[in-house]
């Protein structure tokens, strides 16, 4: 790939004095995050605090175990970092336990089967097409390969959950680890609902909530602490922090999935994303983030409503969170076409299946949008009409493949973005 001509950004300095070639990429991706209405929904922008810790000399330590049993000397400060993440997490979320090293969402998933089950084994959890994640035992992921993936999925009808069927599932195939949550999910998660079904079946209960952490880290979605024996979560999405992921528990699991975590599948935790979780962690505790997570589900309530005006058709009929998940088949539209569209309009969003599609998964028939990275910015709801006709202006350019169009929203989605600086970038 050739690299784009961008002069080596002076915020970077010793970057650019040793490797102009890799600064210049960089300070692209840079203006990139800038200019564009980033709307994927597990994306965000994080703070420059947040940023900083992910570049410290944290990174030069190697701290295999866990603080206090370490099979590396030199742990003085690194055991203090690692505990007052841990600390923070727990407060925030409310669980007995913290385990802040997964590298991220799968090896954090993977951990808990590690945990729990044994190869073989039935989990149950939301199919990828209908909402879920690979890791809850889709077939093409190690989890539906090594172990009996079982899936649930959302109601022709609704486009939601019915949890008579996940019992009518759970009781005949009585599984061992039942996942909840998921990846497109738009709706609000009944976690006592699965707690009631894991307990009739004696299922270990995990509550994947790497969407919607900062929304109940900002108490704009229920806590699963409550009702689930476990809490899995990637860091980076509406959290706020690094790219990174924690496994929270009940006191009486916690040995197991720290030993799951280390040595079961991970050697060294990477200690700066440690600290800069830490750091996330300290933002998400304030009243300015329960303004934030607020904000997020009002932007995305807002802009479904626009959308929903203008003839796009959301799955479930809205939104509960940050997420919309939008079918684009009355629109005669394919997802990837209008995901490229948008791109090449300066809105970012990602195509995406959507419950029952006749497409293939590469090819589908929607798209999934998300209001964590505009709303960081500080873009309120009264301009969620604007956007929403952007959308619908470049979606129907895309159909009869006029490129003007495309090309006009492009100059006004710049135009708004310099109005309203990203956290963590340069203004223009
Ligand atoms: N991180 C997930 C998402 O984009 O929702 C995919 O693994």
């Amino acid at each position: 790939m050739t690299a784009p001509s961008v002069p080596a950004d002076l915020r970077h300095p010793a970057l650019a004095a040793a490797d102009p070639e890799l600064a210049a990429l960089v300070a692209a991706e840079e203006r990139l995050q800038a200019d564009t209405l980033r709307l994927i929904p597990s994306e965000n922008y994080v703070s420059a605090a947040v940023l900083e810790a992910s570049g410290t000399v944290l990174q030069n330590k190697y701290s295999e175990g866990y603080p206090g049993k370490r099979y590396y000397e030199g742990q003085q400060v690194i055991d203090q970092v690692e505990t007052l993440t841990a600390e923070r997490a727990k407060g925030l979320f409310g669980m007995d336990h913290a385990n802040v090293q997964p590298y991220s969402g799968s090896p954090a998933n993977l951990a808990v089967y590690l945990a729990f089950i044994e190869p073989g084994d039935t989990v149950l959890g939301m199919s990828l097409p209908m909402g879920g994640h690979l890791t809850h035992g889709w077939g093409v992921s190690a989890t539906g390969t090594w172990f009996n993936g079982v899936q649930y999925g959302v109601r022709r009808d609704t486009g939601r959950v019915d949890l008579d069927e996940v019992r009518d599932l759970a009781l005949a195939e009585r599984p061992k680890l039942i996942f909840c949550g998921g990846t497109a999910v738009p709706r609000e998660i009944d976690f006592a609902g699965f707690a009631s079904i894991a307990r009739e079946v004696g299922a270990v209960l995990v509550a994947d909530i790497a969407h919607i952490a900062g929304l109940i880290a900002g108490g704009a979605h229920p806590s699963p602490a409550p009702h689930v024996d476990v809490v899995s979560t990637t860091t980076h999405k509406t959290l706020r922090g690094p790219r990174g992921a924690m496994l929270l528990s009940r006191a009486e699991h916690a040995r197991a999935i720290d030993r799951a975590v280390f040595p079961g599948l991970q050697g060294g935790p990477h200690n700066q994303t440690t600290a800069a979780i830490g750091v996330a962690l300290r933002e998400a505790a304030t009243p300015d983030f329960r303004s934030y997570a607020r904000d997020v589900v009002a932007n995305a309530r807002t802009l479904g409503e626009e959308l929903a005006a203008r003839g796009f058709d959301l799955v479930s009929g809205g939104t509960d969170n940050h997420l919309l998940l939008i079918d684009l088949t009355a629109k005669d539209v394919p997802g990837k076409v209008a995901a490229k569209a948008l791109d090449r309009a300066g809105i970012v969003v990602n195509h995406n299946s959507v419950p029952y599609d006749t497409r293939k998964p590469f090819d589908p028939s929607g798209i999934r949008i998300g209001t964590p990275a505009l709303t960081s910015r500080g873009i309120p709801a009264s301009e969620m009409a604007t956007v929403a006709e952007w959308i619908t202006r470049v979606v129907e350019a895309a159909g009869r493949g006029d490129e003007s169009t495309v090309s006009e929203v492009r100059s006004e989605v710049k135009a708004l973005m310099d109005g309203y600086p990203a956290p963590g970038l340069p203004v223009s």
